[in-house]
C-alpha cells in the first residue's frame, strides 16, 4: 500500500516531464533563495525590487513560452504554470510582475504585433532589460472593459491617445506600455498600441498606500495626447479579443499561482501546529486543527490537477476561455480561503510578518479581485452553463 505524500497527495510530480520537473526546480530555487529573503522587507515598506525582473530573466522565467527566436525559453504552458507556482509561493506581487510581463505585455506583441515589433520588442522583455506593462483598466471600467473611454484619434501618419488607466502593474517602472483604446480611424473598435517611456504626454504615477500585493509596484498610466507613429499600432487584432486573448493566458498561470501561495499556507499551518503545544499536546492532534488540514490539502490537490489538466489541454491546441475562468475563479477563491484559515491556526502569530501567513492571506484579496473577480468568473461560467449573458 502507498502511503500519501501530505506534500504531493495525488502524486502530480509524476505526472511531469523531465524538462518539467527541471524547469519546476530552476524556480523553486531562485524563488527560495533570492525571493524569500527579501520579501518581508519588500512587503513592510511597499517596494518592488527593480533588479528582480532582470534576475528572473537570465533564468529564463519571463515569456518562458515565447519562442527563442525572439528571446523567450520555448517550453510549454504546463511550465509556465509551475513557474507561476514557484514565484506565488513566495509571494503573489512576485508572481504578477512575472505575469504582466510573460503574458499581457509579451504574449500581445508576440501574437499581434509586426515582426518589427518583435523584433524590437521581446529580446529585452525576455532579459529583464526592459520592464512592461498593460493598460486596460480605466477609473470608470474595470470588471467592463467594453466601456473604456481612451481614445486613439487619427493624425497624420499615426495617432494621438488621450485617457487614464488605472491599477497598473508595474506602469511606474515601465519602459514598455501595452494600451488598449478606442480607435476612431477603426470604427472605434478596441485597438492595441506599444507606447514607450519618455513619450510626450504619457505619465504613470505610483499608487501608493496598497494594503495587499505591497511588494508589487501598481500605478496609473495617463495618456494627455501622446502621439504615435503608425508602428506603435499592435496590426494583427482588433476588438476586445485583444485583450482577452492575454488574460487567458494570464488567467490561467494565475491559477497555478494561487495554489504556490494555497501550498506555502499549507506547509505553514502543518508545521506550526504539528510544534506549538496547548492543553499539554500538538494543536495537531486536536480534530478541529486536522479537519482544517485535511480540507486544505484535498483543495490544493484538486486545484493543482486542474490547473495541470488545463495546460495540458493548453498545449495540446485546447484553449477554451470558459475553462480558465473556471480554474481562475475556483483556485483563486479557494487558495484565498486555505491563507486565512492557516492566518487563524497561527493564533497570534499568524498577524506577524515573519510567519508570512497574513501576507498572503492579503495579497490573495487582489488576487480574488484582478483579472476578473471571483463574481464576474461565476457569471462567465453561468453564461457558459445557461447560454444567457448576465452582463447585458
Ligand atoms: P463579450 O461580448 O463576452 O466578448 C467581446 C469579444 O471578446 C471575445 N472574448 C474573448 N476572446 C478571447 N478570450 C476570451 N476570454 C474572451 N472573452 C470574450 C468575444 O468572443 C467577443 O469577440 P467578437 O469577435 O465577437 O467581438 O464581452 P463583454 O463586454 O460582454 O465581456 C464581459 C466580460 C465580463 C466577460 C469581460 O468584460 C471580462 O472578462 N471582464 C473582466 C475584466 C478583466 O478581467 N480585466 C482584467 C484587467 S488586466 C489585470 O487585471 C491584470 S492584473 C495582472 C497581474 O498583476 O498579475
Ligand atoms: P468593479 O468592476 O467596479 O467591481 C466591483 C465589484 O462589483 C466586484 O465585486 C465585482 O465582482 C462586482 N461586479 C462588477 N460587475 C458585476 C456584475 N455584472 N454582476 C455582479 N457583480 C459585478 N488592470 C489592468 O488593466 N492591468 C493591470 O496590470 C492591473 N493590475 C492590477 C493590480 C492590482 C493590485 C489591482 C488591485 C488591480 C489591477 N488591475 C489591473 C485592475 C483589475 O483588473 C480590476 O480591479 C478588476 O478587473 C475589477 O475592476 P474594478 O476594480 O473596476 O471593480
Amino acid at each position: 500500500i502507498e502511503a500519501l505524500d501530505p506534500l504531493d497527495p495525488l502524486a502530480l510530480d509524476a505526472e511531469l516531464s523531465d524538462e518539467e520537473r527541471m524547469v519546476r526546480d530552476t524556480a523553486r530555487a531562485y524563488a527560495t533563495d533570492a525571493l524569500m529573503p527579501r520579501v518581508t522587507s519588500a512587503f513592510l515598506d511597499e517596494r518592488f525590487d527593480r533588479e528582480i525582473m532582470r534576475e528572473m530573466g537570465q533564468l529564463g522565467l519571463l515569456g518562458a513560452t515565447i519562442d527563442p527566436e525572439y528571446g523567450g525559453a520555448g517550453l510549454n504552458y504546463v511550465s509556465y504554470g509551475l513557474i507561476a507556482r514557484e514565484v506565488e509561493r513566495v509571494d503573489s506581487g512576485y508572481r504578477s510582475a512575472c505575469s504582466v510581463q510573460s503574458s499581457l505585455v509579451m504574449h500581445p506583441i508576440n501574437a499581434y504585433g509586426s515582426e518589427e515589433q518583435k523584433r524590437r520588442f521581446l529580446p529585452g522583455l525576455a532579459s529583464g532589460e526592459l520592464v512592461g506593462c498593460f493598460g486596460l483598466t480605466e477609473p470608470d471600467a474595470g470588471s467592463d472593459p467594453a466601456g473604456m473611454r481612451t481614445r486613439a484619434e487619427k493624425i497624420a501618419g499615426g495617432y494621438r491617445l488621450r485617457g487614464a488607466k488605472m491599477w497598473i502593474t508595474n506602469s511606474p517602472i515601465a519602459d514598455v506600455f501595452v494600451v488598449w483604446a478606442k480607435s476612431d480611424a477603426h470604427d472605434g473598435a478596441i485597438r492595441g498600441f506599444v507606447l514607450e517611456k519618455g513619450m510626450k504626454g504619457l505619465s504613470a504615477p505610483k499608487i501608493e498606500g496598497k494594503i495587499s500585493l505591497r511588494a508589487s509596484i501598481t500605478g496609473e498610466i495617463v495618456m494627455d495626447g501622446v502621439e504615435v507613429g503608425e508602428e506603435a499600432l499592435l496590426p494583427n487584432v482588433s476588438g476586445l479579443k485583444g485583450p482577452f486573448g492575454c488574460l487567458n493566458s494570464a488567467r490561467y498561470g494565475i491559477g497555478w499561482g494561487a495554489m504556490g501561495a494555497a501550498e506555502f499556507c499549507y506547509e505553514a499551518a502543518r508545521n506550526y501546529t504539528l510544534e506549538r503545544k496547548q492543553f499539554g499536546r500538538p494543536l495537531a492532534a486536536n480534530q478541529i486543527v486536522q479537519l482544517k488540514l485535511a480540507n486544505m490539502l484535498t483543495e490544493i490537490a484538486l486545484g493543482t490537477e486542474a490547473a495541470l489538466r488545463v495546460g495540458r489541454l493548453i498545449d495540446q491546441g485546447r484553449l477554451a476561455p470558459d475553462r480558465i475562468s473556471l480554474l481562475k475563479r475556483n483556485n483563486c477563491g479557494k487558495a484565498l480561503d486555505i491563507a486565512r484559515v492557516a492566518r487563524d491556526m497561527h493564533g497570534g502569530n499568524g498577524i506577524a510578518a515573519e510567519y508570512h501567513v497574513i501576507r498572503h492571506a492579503v495579497n490573495l484579496e487582489t488576487v480574488n479581485t484582478y483579472e476578473g473577480t471571483h463574481d464576474v468568473h461565476a457569471l462567465i461560467l453561468g453564461r457558459a452553463i445557461t447560454g444567457i449573458s448576465a452582463f447585458s
